[in-house]
């Protein structure tokens, strides 16, 4: 019998790897999703055991393949696969069983941790979860209640600091092992360029949206310095983060009301016809699947109903934090919420179904292509579907009995800022200090002296008193304690906005992008499909080419659906007036 070329050897090491992966990824899905779910010590030993097992495997499958197959001996499709295999998951630990263990160990626990945080507010008999305090935060006007509210939150860092000093000291030995600088290093290397490249290439994108950013920031200090007075909000500098409406300050249409303009505001609240309508969790989620389904995409299926979490259980703990998950690979595809019946939740189930009809359509992929073409990509599919969420829309679906006038575009921008453009600089700053955690450029005694730097530089937000290192604010957002890269929101608060351009567009679109929906575009569906069908197989740029026609990351998508915004913010701060 002839002997095997190198290129069969290689095609049959990849094929027992993906397999191999496959089998320890759904098993750790399996466990993750009990212990998310349920989460006891039992259920939390058990799940980082299978993660552990997992990342062993990884790790093991990526030294042998980099020992066996040097890069250049590699090409196309196989080439493709090694450089992902060792990217495969956010987190890389020692191969020291004993220390991988303890590293998983410790992310579940921070990840508990922070799923089991409560806050009582003073005079309250009853101690409130996040949700109850974020609710508070949209609705209170009393300076000293925000602010009781928000400092009595941001305890939950305390008791997550030193587990999370060790993380870092783990995950960094892990990324060592297969060669990359730090952690940090190795969640910028999964973008198809170097990790200095992606540090550049973030801040050209943040440049070019600053501006929007800025003009947003003077109309918000204005309106708020009106409500609350000049000794609480002053006139230049920070804006205290407790009066923005969110927990982070990460998005600011909590506080709506307060923001308006005084004529061009809506004439209709999402929230208000949902509950008017007793609209039910699942039928926000039917909503959902509806509007995928009139793109021309198959239905979930059955076992997503009965399988998924939409609502917070009252007898247990669970991670209420919005995921949607694919826990075979292939179409046992759930999602797991505390969903409330508000407006912004029903943005977030647009959100989640994104990731469950991209998992799907990506599914036919051998295992290391079943992933979106940078994790952007994920964050934002169901974010532009949710864009396309217009009062037109809500008209054509039953929801609302008239489409408010054009008269109202203002309000309706101004609203979509407050979301999204507001977002911006907190999308960036998550990850711009855990990569300097990472490299060891912030060391841990100076942990929350730079999170606030940053959030000062980037957000232009302050803490309504000062913190000192007893704390630890960090950990305080869900995605810090749990390993969740961020830089991905950023991306995807980008890109959605260039998905929408393309797609509107491709629809047949010729007014303002802001009133466009893609709704029952079949044409739209087949450039989201296009794009989601080669998952990870191809660099991004041939992704973003299939559903845009383009091969850069570009914000004109952006600037262009809040072009009316910004003139109108502009003439503002020209005539030097109070917003109107
Ligand atoms: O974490 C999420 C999703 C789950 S992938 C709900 N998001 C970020 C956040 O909540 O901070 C969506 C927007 C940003
Ligand atoms: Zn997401």
């Amino acid at each position: 019998m002839p002997s095997e070329g190198p290129d069969a050897t290689a095609v049959r090491f990849f094929d027992e790897t993906e397999q191999e992966l496959l089998q320890a990824a759904i098993d750790s899905q399996r466990s993750d999703w009990v212990y998310s779910t349920f989460i006891t010590q039992d259920t939390e030993e058990l799940s980082s055991a299978a993660l552990a097992r997992l990342i062993a495997a990884t790790v093991r499958r990526a030294r042998e393949a980099s020992a066996r197959f040097p890069a250049a001996s590699l090409r196309g499709e196989l080439a493709r696969k090694a450089r992902l295999l060792p990217l495969s998951l956010p987190l890389l630990a020692p191969s020291e069983p004993a220390l991988a263990q303890e590293l998983t160990r410790l992310v579940a626990s921070m990840q508990a941790t922070y799923a089991k945080g409560r806050h009582t507010p003073k005079g309250q008999s009853e101690a409130l979860d996040l949700q109850a305090l974020s609710r508070i935060l949209t609705e209170s006007r009393d300076p000293r209640l925000l602010e009781e509210v928000w400092t009595g939150w941001h305890r939950v860092g305390r008791a997550v600091r030193p587990e999370f000093q060790r993380y870092v000291e783990l995950a960094n030995l892990g990324a060592r092992e297969l060669g990359f600088a730090d952690t940090g290093a190795m969640w910028r290397s999964k973008y198809d360029m170097s990790p200095e490249e992606f540090s550049v290439e973030v801040d050209r994108l943040w440049e070019s949206v600053r501006p929007l950013y800025d003009a947003l920031h003077s109309y918000v200090r204005a309106k708020l310095r009106r409500l609350y007075g000049e000794k609480v909000v002053p006139a230049d500098g920070p804006l205290p983060a407790h009066l923005l409406g969110n927990m982070w300050a990460q998005a600011w249409d909590g506080i709506y009301p307060i923001l308006a303009p005084r004529t061009g505001a809506p004439s209709f609240d999402l929230t208000k016809l949902l509950v008017d309508r007793k609209t039910t969790a699942e039928e926000m989620v039917r909503h959902a699947e509806r509007f995928f389904v009139s793109l021309g995409l198959d239905k979930l299926p059955a076992t997503f109903w009965t399988r998924s979490m939409l609502l917070r259980p009252r007898d247990r703990e669970v991670v209420c934090h919005a995921s949607a998950w694919d826990i075979d690979f292939v179409d046992d595809l759930r999602i797991k919420m505390c969903i409330e019946i508000t407006g912004d939740d029903f943005t977030t189930v647009h959100h989640e179904l994104g990731h469950n009809f991209y998992q799907r359509a990506y599914a036919r992929q051998p295992f290391l292509f079943r992933d979106s073409a940078h994790d952007g990509f994920h964050e934002a599919l169901g974010d532009t579907i949710a864009l396309s969420v217009t009062p037109e829309y809500l008209r054509e679906i039953g929801l609302v009995a008239e489409v408010p006038d054009p008269s109202q575009d203002l309000g309706l921008l101004l609203y979509r800022a407050l979301e999204k453009v507001a977002f911006l600089p907190f999308g960036l700053l998550v990850d711009r200090w855990r990569w300097d955690v990472f490299s060891g450029a912030i060391p841990p005694s100076e942990y929350n002296r730079t999170w606030w730097e940053l959030k000062e530089r980037y957000q232009g937000v302050a803490p309504p008193s000062p913190r000192d290192e007893g704390e630890f604010d960090p950990a305080a957002k869900y995605h810090v304690p749990s390993n969740v890269p961020y830089m991905r929101y950023f991306l995807a608060a980008i890109l959605q906005f260039q998905f929408h351009r393309a797609l509107a567009r491709a629809a047949g679109a010729t007014g303002p992008l802001h009133r466009f929906s893609i709704y029952g575009s079949r044409e739209a569906g087949r450039r989201i499909q296009a794009m989601m069908e080669m998952g990870s197989s191809r660099e991004w740029p041939d992704a973003l080419e299939a559903l845009t026609g383009e091969r850069r990351m570009d914000a004109g998508g952006l600037l262009d659906y809040f072009a009316p915004l910004q003139r109108w913010l502009d003439a503002q701060t020209r005539t030097g007036s109070a917003p109107s």
